[in-house]
């Protein structure tokens, strides 16, 4: 990169409005390059990034940020804007340890305006906001910025409906690429595309109102009226958008490449005493060759050769997404009652095998989990089974769903819950660490969390024709690569192993290849160990209790958070036996974990074969030194 680059001296939003009309495009240009660069060194979110690269800088441009508030939903395009709110130098440790988060978070910069991560929530942040600042007469700009993907989520509309009642000075702009990670499904979209067709829409607008401001008399009391109304008159003459009978101003659609009309759209935004959607059209990976050729590959992605591009698809066949998502396709060869839904997370959940061999009864329901659940629940009820995989940070969306919808009326519904556990660069709001508590406090939910391959395969099964009511799979991200023999270790409830001795080592999941190598490890140290590995760990089984009675150390170690997990349910029901050993819980206590490789993060959680180690050698000392 040329050494005078214009990025290099953007250290505030004020300096990219010092730069003239004419600089501009070379700045985006440099943007490009530096988001290429980086995502290929640290991974993340490209394609989505380079899209947004002419809009951010417009919103820098027209708008004054922090006073000005932006609301990125998601969070996952925000790069750009990082860039440009002095976080360029910083810019390197994207999604690393202790470095720049790959979303939006308050903490991290005065510019970012709200916590995002999780999709569709930020018209309703920024109608707070705006509702906030009218409260406390303020004169600011908030401006919500969302994608047509997060455009599918059910609280955008809670949301457009709630701000269309009112006088808001609220924008929202609408980033439409036609992607949600993969191509944007439903009615929406179709409508959405449907009138970015319509060319010239604004310049049509324009000149009919132009035409009756010129009618003497009657033209303006009919125009107002026209634009005031919900009128299907109103809809004939100015082909109205569905935004405008919601209450909104909507204007667009614009380039989202072209700085001059974005600019002039945003500038003209800021006229209105009332809600505005600004309707942008963007291509996503804009730029960046192999990324507009392949958006949905390029939407999130690993390190990567920026002159070769990414070889990765956007997933990989080695994990236990995509081993789910087979076995599951070929369980619905033989029975044609299996239904495959996804919330817009087809290839992220390993749904593709099913998708392509099982067309009409796979479902992709946009990025809408809530609805994913009960219309799951609707399907069952019908006599189908159906089978929702998501990701267990997104499932928490769908809390009452399974509780209310299916729970109650123990509705078989199955339940694949990916990435369940640390997941990594995402941080903070995307930990799959919930789902356990969350779920074994709903009455009759039985859910299973496998080691291996071989375990999920037999889980699934189970789940689907030996379990009632609501059941959960859970697994995590990544693939199963260990050197053990898998078949020693596989149950569908639970596997003992005696080691003799007085102590006892109780897990779960993907942590039990750490809590195996730290118990042979162990007896090196002359620690005499026993395992036991749940597969089944809601609702335990009563010989587990009798097991775990005869220890007098038990040391419990959950990749899950600690309140209302299996250790302390465990402990417990121990306590409440009358069992009077010594217990050790190591799991999440009170925080949220940050973005750290997953097994860095497993280490700063104690959850790692030499801290595991470290802590039976260190407990187990201490109480015999008490005694
Ligand atoms: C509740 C929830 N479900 C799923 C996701 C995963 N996810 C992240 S971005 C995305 C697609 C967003 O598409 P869009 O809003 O159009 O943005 P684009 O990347 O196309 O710019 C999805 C499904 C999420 N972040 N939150």
């Amino acid at each position: 990169m040329a050494d005078k680059s214009l990025l290099s001296g953007i250290d505030s939003p004020a300096d990219v409005k010092k730069l003239t009309p004419q600089q501009l495009p070379q700045l985006c240009e440099e943007i490009r390059q530096v988001l290429i660069h980086t995502v290929s060194q640290t991974g993340g979110h490209l394609a989505s990034n380079l899209g947004v690269v002419e809009l951010t800088v417009a919103l820098h441009r027209v708008f004054d940020s922090p006073e000005d508030k932006f609301v990125w939903d998601v969070g996952h395009q925000s790069y750009t804007h990082k860039l440009l709110t002095g976080r360029r130098e910083r810019f390197a440790s994207l999604r690393q340890e202790g470095g720049l988060s790959g979303f939006t978070r308050r903490s991290e910069s005065e510019h970012d305006a709200f916590i995002a991560g999780h999709s569709s929530t930020s018209i309703s942040a920024a109608l707070g906001m705006t509702r906030a600042g009218q409260l406390q007469k303020k004169q600011n700009y908030v401006v919500a910025i969302i994608g047509d993907g997060a455009l599918t989520g059910g609280m955008a509309y809670e949301a457009l409906n709630d701000a269309g009642k009112g006088n808001d000075r609220l924008i929202v702009i609408l980033n439409h690429n036609d992607m949600s990670i993969s191509k944007n499904v439903g009615a929406f979209a179709k409508y959405l595309s449907n009138i970015r067709g319509r060319k010239g829409y604004l310049r049509m607008k324009r000149s009919v109102e132009k035409t009756l401001d010129k009618t003497p008399v009657i033209g303006k009391r009919l125009k107002n009226a026209l634009l005031s109304s919900k009128s299907a008159l109103k809809e004939l003459i100015f082909r109205s958008t569905i935004f405008e009978s919601l209450g909104f101003t909507y204007l667009g659609p614009v380039d989202g490449h072209n700085l001059r009309d974005l600019t002039e759209t945003l500038e003209n935004a800021k006229n209105f005493d009332k809600p505005v959607l600004i309707h942008v059209c963007t291509k996503k990976g804009k730029g960046y060759s192999f990324a507009e050729q392949n958006p949905g590959a390029y939407h999130g992605v690993s390190n990567f050769d920026a002159q070769k591009g990414s070889d990765e698809d956007n997933y990989c066949e080695d994990s236990f997404s995509c081993e789910f998502g087979r076995e599951l396709s070929r369980i619905a060869d033989q029975d044609d009652k299996i239904c495959a839904v996804t919330a817009a997370m087809k290839y992220g959940t390993g749904l593709q095998y099913f998708a392509r061999d099982h067309r009409e009864r796979f479902f992709d329901v946009g990025i809408a989990e809530q609805h994913a659940v009960t219309f799951s629940a609707g399907l069952a009820v019908s006599g189908m089974l159906p089978v929702f995989c998501v990701y267990s940070t997104f499932l928490q969306r769908a809390y009452d769903q399974i509780l209310h919808d299916a729970a109650i009326e123990k509705t078989h519904i199955v339940l694949g819950v990916d990435r369940a556990g640390v997941v990594g660069e995402d941080g903070e709001t995307h930990q799959g660490v919930f789902d356990v508590s969350l779920l074994s406090a709903i009455p009759g939910v039985t859910i299973f969390s496998p080691s291996s391959y071989l375990e999920l395969r037999n889980c699934l099964h189970t789940a689907l024709y030996r379990t009632q009511g609501v059941v959960a799979v859970r697994y995590p991200r990544g693939n199963d690569r260990h050197p053990y023999d898998e078949e020693a270790f596989s149950s569908d409830n639970y596997v003992y192993q005696n080691g003799g001795g007085d102590v006892i080592l109780l897990t779960y999941g993907r942590e039990f290849w750490a809590v195996y190598q730290a118990a042979q490890c162990l007896r090196e140290h002359g620690v005499a160990v026993s395992l036991l590995k749940l597969t089944r760990i809601c609702p335990v089984d009563g010989e587990v209790m009798d097991i775990l009675t005869g220890y007098s150390y038990v040391f419990f170690f959950e990749e899950g958070v600690w309140s209302g997990g299996v250790s302390q349910n465990l402990l417990t029901r121990l306590a409440m036996a009358g069992w009077q050993g010594h217990a050790d819980i190591t799991a999440i206590d009170d925080r949220f974990i940050p973005q750290a490789k997953v097994q860095r993060a497993l280490q700063i959680l104690g959850l790692d074969v030499d801290s595991i180690v470290q802590k039976v050698l260190m407990q187990v000392k201490r109480v015999s030194e008490a005694m």
